[in-house]
This record gives structure tokens, sequence and C-alpha cells, in this order.
């Protein structure tokens, strides 16, 4: 039996864009968050005694300048060399051959593949490992027919960093197809670049599983959910495949509905719910969330105006339960199918006011601004909307009642802010 583990796109020691400072501790965890990721591969490897770790490209982020990082990667690859574990590396587009990073340690169980294609062979157990790394950051042509013949009767593995899809002109990642990596007669592909996890083809005895891990930690947003990487298991010449969680921190938008929402007030009520919810949503230990809160439309400006106050009310409540979860930051849309029909409430109008109040007296820049701001919305609507606002745009798609909130709303929110912004500059004294 052989087995394997296939990860790639470490991005090793690359900042996480969505770090939180909110929480020390957590924020301490999502600065090492890569490397947690990349130690749990390690320590998996060692754990299961996997003869091959396979790393297909971006092991570095490009960015990475510091020479420590290089240091702790050496610590690592001897520490797989001394469990038995052989680790091989393609350079992807982010670390290509020419791209400057710390210098791989010169270790007798280390391969790191060079642009011309080669193979590695495991006599003992009829496995080859056939690889070629990216020479520079963008690679136009389909590598694949560089690399060498399956060995024949053996079990063929290739790595490769491709962005696949096809033969687009603009494709700098090593542009291939699934049709072309069937054709090269291997059983199993270990490709990176994509970082969402999926098996883009299972295997079976007529094709070869292509399978792209993902990245094992998210760092944004845009790179969501639990990452893992591939353990695979070679028995009687055929591939069978696990999977096993990498996340140190999992980030994960949450959305939330508070469609039935009817102020600003409603929604600070709302934070200890939101809270547990976040809670709920995040049975993998440490998160990073984006509670994605859904409003009345007309309640989207009060709250994108509340949202760092109605954050840290979040996260308080979050905090006296657990410290494991943090809120990244609020994100706000209006609810489905209540484009232009909101209501706006006495409620929504009072605290608007409020706001405008207190910052009257906190902020007269601010109040400037929104005098600008309001002065541009009056001269937009149609003429007859002040004075008569029954009368309607049919364009906006409004019934009377709102509308005539609308006109209300947007005139008395000048009128106050006008008489604000007097008694504001009345009282710099200037
Ligand atoms: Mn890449």
């Amino acid at each position: 039996m052989f087995r394997f583990i296939h990860t790639a796109d470490l991005h090793l020691d690359s900042p996480l864009k969505a770090l939180s400072r909110r929480n020390a501790d957590l924020a301490e965890a999502i600065g090492v968050a890569t490397r947690a990721a990349f130690e749990r591969i390690v320590d998996k490897a060692i754990e299961e005694r996997v003869a091959a770790l396979l790393i297909s490209g971006d092991l570095y982020d490009g960015s990475t300048k510091d020479m420590r990082t290089g240091l702790y990667l050496a610590e690592c690859l001897r520490r797989l060399g001394k469990a038995g574990v052989h680790t091989f590396i393609i350079l992807g587009n982010h670390d290509a051959e020419t791209v400057a990073k710390p210098p791989f340690p010169d270790v007798e169980t280390l391969t790191v593949f060079k642009p011309k294609a080669s193979t590695h062979r495991f006599e003992e157990h009829e496995v080859a490992i056939h690889g070629a790394s990216f020479r520079d950051n963008s690679v136009t042509a389909d590598m694949t027919p560089g690399y060498p013949d399956p060995v024949q009767g053996w079990v063929n593995i290739g790595m490769l960093h491709t962005s696949l899809g096809g033969f687009s002109e603009h494709a700098d990642y090593a542009p291939t197809s699934p049709a072309r990596l069937g054709d090269k007669g291997y059983d199993y592909w270990a490709l990176g670049h994509v970082h969402k996890s999926q098996v883009f083809q299972e295997g079976t005895p007529e094709r070869p599983w292509i399978v792209y891990p993902g990245i094992p930690q998210g760092r944004d947003m845009g790179e969501t959910g639990q990452g893992r990487a591939v353990l695979g298991t070679v028995s009687d010449g055929r591939i069978n495949i696990e999977w096993f969680d990498t996340s140190a921190v999992v980030l994960e938008r949450v959305p939330i509905d508070l469609s039935s929402a009817e102020s600003f007030n409603d929604i600070q009520a709302e934070a200890g719910d939101i809270a547990r919810t976040l809670i709920d949503a995040s049975d993998h230990g440490r998160a990073l969330l984006r509670p994605e809160l859904a409003v009345p439309r007309a309640l989207v400006p009060a709250v994108r105006r509340g949202r760092d106050d109605l954050l840290d009310l979040i996260q308080t409540n979050i905090q006296a339960r657990t410290d494991r979860v943090a809120v990244e930051k609020i994100g706000i849309v209006a609810s489905a199918g209540d484009n232009q029909r909101a209501e706006i409430d006495k409620g929504t109008l009072a605290h608007l006011t409020d706001m405008i109040r207190t910052g009257a007296t906190a902020d007269s820049d601010l109040v400037k601004e929104l005098v600008k701001d309001f002065e541009a919305i009056l001269a937009k609507l149609p003429p007859g909307l002040r004075a008569h606002p029954g009368h309607l745009n049919p364009l906006t798609d409004l019934d009377p009642e709102s509308a005539d909130h609308i006109a209300g709303w947007l005139e008395s929110m000048a009128a106050e802010a006008v008489a604000s912004a007097a008694a504001a500059s009345k009282g710099d004294g200037s």
C-alpha cells in the first residue's frame, strides 16, 4: 500500500486580508493561519505515515521576502524527512523559478521539480510521480505534452499547476483540458492553482482522477469555507481518496434575515440572536465571520451609519459566550423583493434625525456633507414631488403613501441638516 497527501496553493505567510483588530487572540491566530494550516498537513503526513507529500504550486506567495519563512519551511521538510515522508514540490505562478523567494533546503527527501518535466520512481511500490515547474509567473502553453510517458504497469501521478479551462488566448496558467490530461495515460492528476477545492473528475480504470485540493487556509471573504487536502491510497493499482480539514481559521459569510425590522432599533435589539446564529454557524473551531444582514431598503442607510456600533454590540454578545468567533465586518443588503416599495416608518425617521442632531454637535463637516447629499437628492426629485407628494415618477414605482414618506423624510432631513449646520457653525465661534 502506498499513501500520499496532495495539497497546493499554501501561499505561506501571505497576509490574511481580513484581519480582525477586535479580538487579540483571534488576530494572532489569523496572523499565522497559513503556517498553522501547513502544520496540520505536515502532522497528518507524519501521523498517517504517507510515502509522499505532493505540493502542486504556490507554496510561497511570491510576496514572501522574509527569509524566516524559508527557515520555517526547512524545519518542516526536515521533520517530514525524518518520518520517512518524501516531499514533492512544483512551482506555480506565484513562486515560479524566476520569482524571488527563500531558497529550498538541501534535504535528501525533497524533490523540487524543474521546468523540464521529470519523474521520481518509487520502485518498491511501483508508483511514479511526474512533475514540472513554472519557469516564469506566466506560462501560456499547455505543459502536458512535455510530461513523460506513464511507466507501464505502474500507478502514475502527475503534478501540474494549471488553470485547466481550455485554450483561451489570455490564459497565462498552463491551460490544458480534461481530455488532454486523460490522453496522457496517468491515474491521478494532482493539480494546483484553483483555490476552490474540488474533484474535477473522479478516477475510473479508464480515466484519471483530476483533483484541485483548493487553498488550505482562506485569506479573505473570497476564500470562504473549511480548507482541506487529499489523503490518497494506492492499493492493487487503484487509487482511493479521502479529505481532511486544514483551516486554522474558517472564514464564512453568514446570511441573516432582518427583513421584518422596522427600525434600526429593531436591528440593534436582534444583536443577541445574531450573535447566537454566528456561533452556531461555526462548529469548526476558530472562525472569522461576516454576517450579511438583509434589511428593508429603507433601513440600509441607517444600518450603514450605525455599522460600527452594531458590530461592537454583536461582538460583545459573542465574547460573552466564546472567544473563538470574531466578526470581520458587517455586510448590508436590501432584502429580496423589497425594491422601491419600502416604507419609511416614523421610528427610522426619528433615528435618522437623531443621528443628524448628534452628528451636528460632534462633527460639523459630516453635517455639511449630508446637507450637500440631501440637496443633490432633492434636486433630482421630479419638480412636482416636493410640493405634491402624491405625484409620482413612475420610474420610482412608489406607492403614494411611501412616496409621501420619502419626500417628507428628505425635506425634513434637509431642513434639520441645514438648521443643525447653521447651529454648528455658530457654535464654532469662528
Ligand atoms: Mn497559482
